[in-house]
């Protein structure tokens, strides 16, 4: 067996390897029960159309840095999870971890029994057990999942691990104006506190689709291609901004939903949780870097290679021309309808020990905020901190309606970026009865305040 190694790990000198979080066995399976719930005879009645298994892996990010983490079927990212609009999708998630999870379908359109948040309501899919999701699949564009368990300082957890995955769901009539398609997510890896204070998570590793800069396959382009694609921040914390030398973004669409006013730009910005749909027209050969824009991020990971075809050599880089990101440039110039009610959520630090608070209450304190039932709600996000809030509402798209002070629509999210010290306004039209959770997507201000339900008053 002397001659056996493990495909993905020959790159690795057996010397330069570290292996990160290397305490997490405890939690977790022995190959032998791992085996024998694989084994088990699961949704006898049917198959689903997805299955994802939650799991213990070693990442190799390149570079000789593997990363115990938890993830979906034994690769990160998981799947890249493909439906039609209108679809009723089943997917079993089998959890071979020894603690409850959850999967969140993030921008879709669904009841609370199946969002995935145990607040709402959605069952946990217990250590050693399994559940079967089924959902009609809406709306069309980019969407993605995720785990959505706390973990407060527990860093293995949550979004700080490998359980993050694409879902596309096509429209019924695809236009496809384009000729590739690449599906780019970004993740951060080893994390640890910033200062002493413990607030600031930081992360000493970053990878794009699961590997660090110049470690995994490039992205294979050909001259005068129109590529689009699609980008998810699967951060746990931090925003990012990438630019691709030598070429412009065209966005498309914002969280999978078309904007109104696709225009070129330099550099996208993705909160945590947001996603930018962009087409790339393929006009300068060579090798380049697709990259973040900060230079320490990048030489830490935050990178992946673009390659023409017939091109050869190093990845090249170049800092972008500055550029001040707002949703306003993709929308409608004309001011959003008029709102039926307005609801003012102040953001501020928390009290009584808890880091976040939302008009004055940190969850589960909080008070459940009131939509009016098939109205369309004003959400006024009065941010009086000094960080940004990416803040996310589950099950509804919210129309931003003023922007950095302007008035703006047609722009639909289901995060928006609160500034700090500004107020932002987005609409929601209370369509999807039931619990939904509102919280940031910040995962270290969620799990210490930052949420709160959203119900429909009678
Ligand atoms: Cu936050």
């Amino acid at each position: 067996m002397a001659g056996f190694a493990l495909v993905g790990m020959q790159r690795v000198p057996r010397g330069s390897r570290k292996v990160i979080n290397g305490t997490l066995n405890s939690l977790f399976l022995t190959r032998r029960q791992w085996l024998a719930l694989a084994a088990a005879p699961a949704f006898a009645d049917s198959r689903a159309d997805f299955t994802l298994h939650i799991g213990e892996i070693t990442a190799d990010l390149g570079h000789g840095h593997l990363v115990k983490t938890l993830a979906y079927n034994g690769q990160v990212p998981g799947p890249v999870l493909r439906m039609t609009e209108g679809q009723t999708v089943t997917i079993d998630v089998v959890n071979g971890t020894r603690r409850p999870e959850m999967v969140h379908w993030h921008g879709f359109h669904i009841p609370p029994e199946v969002d995935g948040a145990h607040e709402e309501g959605t069952p946990m899919v217990q250590g050693l057990d399994q559940r079967r999701y089924s959902f009609t699949a809406q709306p069309s564009g980019t969407r993605w999942y995720h785990t959505h368990a706390m973990a407060g300082f527990d860093f293995r957890i949550g979004t700080y691990s490998g359980q993050f995955g694409m879902a596309i769901v096509s429209p019924r009539s695809d236009p496809a104006r384009y000729d590739a398609e690449v599906p780019i997510l970004l993740h951060e890896w080893d994390p640890y506190f910033a200062s002493d204070m413990r607030m600031d998570v930081a992360f000493r590793l970053f990878s794009v689709n699961g590997k660090m800069l110049g470690t995994g396959e490039p992205v294979r382009v050909r001259a005068a291609q129109r590529v689009l694609f699609r980008m998810v921040n699967a951060s746990a914390t931090l925003r990012h901004r990438l630019a691709l030398p030598g070429h412009a973004f065209t966005v498309m669409a914002l969280d999978g939903n078309a904007v109104p006013t696709p225009r070129k730009v330099p550099v996208v910005e993705l909160s945590p949780g947001e996603r930018v749909d962009a087409i790339v027209e393929m006009a300068t050969p060579g090798v380049w870097i697709l990259g973040e824009t900060d230079d320490r991020q990048r030489a830490a990971g935050a990178g992946i290679a673009v390659e023409y075809a017939g091109a050869r050599g190093t990845p090249r880089w170049s800092p972008p021309p500055p550029h001040v990101w707002d949703y306003a440039a993709f929308g409608d110039a004309r001011p959003a309808a008029q709102a039926d009610v307005r609801i003012p959520l102040v953001i501020e630090p928390g009290t009584d020990g808890n880091l976040w608070a939302i008009n004055g209450r940190s969850y589960p304190q909080t008070d459940p905020i009131l939509l009016h039932r098939g109205a369309r709600n004003r959400l006024v996000f009065d941010n009086r901190s000094s960080m940004d809030h990416p803040v996310h509402l589950h099950r509804h798209t919210m129309e931003i309606v003023t922007s950095a002070g302007r008035p703006v629509s047609g722009i639909g999210k289901d995060v928006v970026l609160v500034p700090a010290h500004q107020t932002v306004e987005a609409d929601v039209v209370a369509r999807s009865p039931g619990p939904s959770l509102f919280h940031c997507h910040q995962q270290f201000h969620m799990d210490f305040g930052f949420m709160a339900l959203m119900r429909y008053s009678a």
